[in-house]
């Protein structure tokens, strides 16, 4: 039997439909062999959540399967962890920067996917690991296209020591080299990078941009770009959904809030839900209507402040 590709995301609890979802859009929408090898970072996914997401790939794919990983027993954890203690934003944790440790997975192939558990594969994932050469391929960022005019961006490149006017990616979808990530100690890199945003929160206290601005520090000037089909960037509802509906043959990311499986179901979501439906959550819908006017009303703060900024 052929290698299986290696897919590798960060699951959590509330997040778990979106995975389910994106497990089922990547299996619908890939060849049946070799199938796919899904390595899980659970930051507190409960056993239960474990077995559906289990009986998923078992019913989608024969060739297919999932290892899941604590967060905390990876190589590495501890000294993200350590790294961390010399910081002090609230979201300086681990569980933010958990993308980190994918390189250090325990995977016997020449190259991961990273997959962002906020995506729907309209797209046939096993050519993205071929799609580009390079150590680190991924899709420039459409949201910081314009960093180096923008004072968040720009002033967390510039803090690393980078150049402010360099290309930055979104780090939703990337295809990593791991003989290059281990010989090249990227790991250590990104590690290293961490300390230049101890003073962050004094000079710009939003939009700090945990593992992706990391990422990009340690392979500035290093990396691939991908064709954008590969990592579509779009808020959950932005009238994008025809073009999701229709079937285009993208990587949809769904950046921001609110995720589509908080919406209540509808024309914008429900592509969505049928995947979804496709596994072990299949007829899951948004529950209660507080939750619904929680979620129109985040959108909505979302389309102002993006107005707002032009
Ligand atoms: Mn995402």
């Amino acid at each position: 039997m052929a290698v299986s590709h290696p897919i590798v995301s960060v699951c959590s609890e509330s997040f778990v439909l979106g995975t389910a979802a994106l497990l089922a859009s990547v299996l619908k929408n890939a060849p049946v062999s070799p199938g796919f090898h899904f390595h899980f970072i659970s930051l507190d996914l409960s056993e239960a959540s474990k077995e559906k997401l289990q009986a998923s790939v078992a019913k989608l794919s024969a060739e297919s399967k999932i290892t899941y990983y604590n967060l905390r027993d990876i190589d590495g954890a501890k000294a993200v962890d350590q790294a961390l203690t010399q910081l002090s934003l609230a979201t300086h944790q681990l569980p933010y920067f958990a993308k980190l440790l994918a390189g250090n997975l325990p995977i016997d192939c020449p190259r991961l996917v990273f997959l962002d558990s906020d995506i729907l594969a309209l797209r046939n994932v096993s050519e993205l690991f071929d799609a580009a050469p390079g150590h680190f391929c991924a899709v420039e960022d459409d949201h910081y296209r314009d960093h180096a005019t923008d004072p968040a961006v720009n002033s967390q490149f510039t803090l690393a020591g980078c150049d402010p006017d360099t290309t930055y990616f979104n780090s939703g979808v990337f295809v990593l080299d791991i003989a290059h990530w281990k010989s090249e100690r990227m790991f250590e890199k990104c590690l290293e990078a961490l300390p230049s945003f101890r003073d962050y929160e004094r000079t710009k206290p939003k939009w700090f941009l945990m593992d992706q601005v990391i990422f990009n520090v340690a392979y500035h000037s290093q990396w691939t770009p991908l064709e954008p089909h590969w990592n579509r960037q779009c808020p959950a509802s932005l009238g994008i959904h025809h073009e999701i509906n229709a079937g285009s043959q993208c990587l949809f990311h769904f950046i921001g809030k609110p995720k589509p499986w908080n919406l209540p179901y509808g024309d914008e979501n429900k592509t969505f839900f049928e995947y979804l439906d496709l596994t072990a959550f299949a007829g899951q819908r948004p529950a209660s209507t507080w939750l619904r006017w929680r979620n129109r009303l985040s959108y909505a703060k979302y389309r102002l402040h993006r107005l707002i900024k032009g």
